[in-house]
């Protein structure tokens, strides 16, 4: 503790210890508790990267075990993996955990090529864990959360309020998580493995959809940094893995039952178990030259799912998908990409069982211009 406070005064304690995640009954409380996390924001803001570092090291000692909680996706599963490398020397044990089950291929092939260690969050009890720490996310942002008493908070996300922590570093001008870790590294003088480095900088490209979303230049600078450790040839695989082989037989399926007419392709790939195979079809076919619509359907559980496509000149997508399946499921989108959901029971004298690619054909074709 004596080197924490021999930091500025402004060091980022929010509250005592053993104070921790009041529930708030009161506005006074909320506001107080907002007061104090906005404080605690900017503290942590006038902080250089080197105190940062050291603040943060400050709240762990070598017997913690630590859990480090993310809501899995590339940018937390990148800081995380940063965040137990910066322990790795400090503490006993540091565990990453997970609540959500995750979906995306490329997220899997992610985790198992750069061999990030994850447990879901169900299977550890964070009680048993001396340090929490939540990264990408706030205690607010998952009802699993809520119930784990957090030491150290860092995000990218808007603050919300009603928790605390001892160490919040929130800075929702960077685009990633990973940035703000690549920075803790840089600070800690530490050299990524190739693995970590092509981790955090997957992460920087995914959540700034590579920089055509909300960035700063510390992204850039990041990213800059990170561009000479990684593995380009990891990062091809980690982009480009999106299909799962036992989904290969979807592709068989919309070539040889898929509807041309005009400049539009239709399938009804039936069943599926995932819906994101249902995007991968239809930015496949999108690739047709001459093609100007895309318009693939599955169904997930008891929905139909819709992805639109289309070349964006003179359409609209997001507009279509409105229109015909508006009043009765979620639609919308952009010009170029949109997506419908809807209850197959919100479907009158549709059968589930029978609904094939004419069925679909007949809902878009007279709409269509
Ligand atoms: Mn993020």
């Amino acid at each position: 503790m004596t080197s924490q406070e021999a930091l500025p005064a402004n060091t980022n304690r929010v509250t005592d210890k053993g104070n921790k995640l009041r529930r708030f009954n009161g506005q006074v409380e909320e506001k107080d508790n907002r007061r104090e996390l906005i404080s605690a924001v900017k503290a942590n803001k006038r902080l250089s990267n080197k105190e940062r570092f050291k603040t943060l090291c400050n709240i762990f000692s070598r017997d913690d075990r630590v859990l480090i909680v993310i809501v899995a996706d590339p940018d937390s599963m990148a800081s995380a993996l940063c965040l137990k490398r910066i322990l790795s020397r400090r503490v006993k044990e540091v565990v990453i955990a997970h609540p959500n089950y995750i979906k995306r291929v490329n997220n899997l092939a992610m985790r198992d090529l750069l061999k990030i260690p994850l447990t879901r969050l169900k299977n550890v009890k964070p009680d048993q864990f001396t340090k929490k720490v939540i990264i990408d996310s706030q205690p607010t942002h998952h009802p699993d959360f809520e119930k784990i008493d957090f030491d150290v908070v860092i995000d990218h996300h808007p603050l919300t309020v009603d928790w605390t922590a001892s160490f919040i570093d929130i800075r929702p001008e960077y685009g990633a998580v990973a940035s703000m870790m690549t920075e803790y590294l840089k600070a800690a003088r530490i050299k990524p493995s190739v693995a970590l480095s092509t981790a955090l900088f997957y992460g920087i490209k995914v959540d700034t959809q590579n920089f055509t979303r909300k960035a700063s230049y510390a992204d850039v600078l990041c990213f800059q940094h990170l561009f000479k450790r990684i593995n380009q040839n990891l990062l091809k695989k980690i982009e480009t893995a999106d299909i799962r082989r036992s989904e290969l037989k979807y592709f068989r399926f919309a070539l040889e039952n898929m509807k041309m007419s005009k400049n539009r392709i239709y399938v009804h790939l039936g069943r599926v178990g995932n819906p994101d195979i249902l995007v991968v079809v239809a930015d496949f076919l999108s690739h047709v030259h001459e093609i100007g619509w895309v318009i693939i359907s599955g169904q997930y559980g008891e929905k139909l799912i819709v992805i639109f496509r289309s070349d964006g000149y003179k359409k609209d997508a997001g507009k279509l998908a409105e229109k015909v399946f508006g009043k009765v499921g979620s639609a919308g989108g952009h010009r170029q990409s949109a997506r419908a959901e809807v209850p197959f029971k919100n479907l009158k004298d549709i059968d589930p069982s029978t609904f094939e690619t004419k069925t679909l054909q007949r809902f878009l074709k007279s709409l269509l211009k």
